[in-house]
């Protein structure tokens, strides 16, 4: 895949951002008010359905950070104008319970900063999907779990470090209603913080049963994949991706993004910033529904 940059220009039209709130239950089964940022195309027409990604923040983020820290308003308002795909919706959640959360200061604890991402499973599902999808117009017909299930293919979940850590559990724990997955600079936690890298083979091989166990073949969801060669998750995700080719029944790489189900990309010198991952969006974004 050649590598190719957005630069900023200003499109003729542009989208809108619109803040949903909603009620979720912590560990306790306490309640807690939250929100997503959700990106509306410009000429957004409740009567029609959209495709919807939802992009997840790195460690120490909240639902505001992917638009306060990267260019992606203008990816998606220049993409959508210039018709490199058709216009979708764009959720930003978080998966932290809450603003006393989204910041750090004590480092990272991997363990802890893990069952935010796990419980954010839950939640996705019982109160994210459900107020976002309800108060806009998305394929899914009625905003419950059948619903969500029946319209998989115009679904897409990705995010940065921590956010792609939670998108590649996205895919192990609600592969039967997202069929996309952009992860960025980030592995699989599931055998700890440096699973991709000290214990690849075991990662890419729960990530293939895991898969199958949906009943799910390469054939029924689709990933996009991207780091770079100074980014601090490069060591741990490279070695999980080319594990992960070694089951070509689910996880079927190929270069050209418009064949197989499994696609990366590595782009030499970038780091682990918004700044420079945002690009991934701009890259894949024209695939994510043909
Ligand atoms: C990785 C996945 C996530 C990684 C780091 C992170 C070092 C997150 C870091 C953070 O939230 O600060 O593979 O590699």
């Amino acid at each position: 895949m050649e590598l190719d940059n957005h630069v900023w220009k200003g499109p003729a039209h542009r989208g809108s951002i619109v803040r949903v709130d909603y009620r979720t239950t912590g560990p306790e089964d306490e309640y807690i008010h939250k929100y997503v940022n959700v990106y509306v195309p410009y000429g957004y027409d409740a009567d029609k359905p959209y495709n919807i990604l939802y992009l997840m923040h790195g460690g120490g983020g909240n639902p505001d950070t992917w638009l306060d820290s990267t260019m992606v308003k203008n990816v998606l308002d220049q993409s959508f104008d210039w018709e490199r795909c058709k216009p979708f919706l764009v959720a930003f959640p978080s998966f932290y319970l809450g603003p006393s959360h989204d910041h750090r200061t004590n480092g990272v604890n991997g363990e802890w900063e893990y069952a935010q991402v796990m419980h954010f499973m839950k939640e996705f599902e019982e109160d994210v999907m459900p107020a976002v999808e309800s108060r806009f117009h998305t394929c899914a017909a009625h905003a419950t779990l059948e619903g969500f299930k029946a319209s998989r293919e115009h679904r897409a979940f990705g995010g940065f470090s921590m956010g792609s850590v939670t998108t590649w559990e996205v895919m192990m724990n609600h592969l039967d209603k997202v069929s996309v997955f952009l992860p960025i600079s980030g592995d699989v936690w599931r055998f700890g913080r440096f699973g991709g890298s000290e214990k690849c083979a075991e990662t890419a091989r729960l990530m293939a049963d895991t898969v199958k166990g949906f009943g799910m073949t390469a054939a029924d969801f689709r990933i996009y994949a991207g780091t770079g060669t100074e980014d601090i998750a490069y060591p741990n995700m490279f070695p999980m991706l080319e594990e992960m080719k070694k089951y070509p029944e689910v996880f079927a790489y190929d270069e050209d993004a418009t064949k197989g189900n499994f696609h990366y990309a590595i782009e030499e010198g970038a780091k682990h910033n918004y700044w420079e991952v945002y690009q991934w969006v701009w890259r894949y974004l024209p695939y994510f529904w043909g």
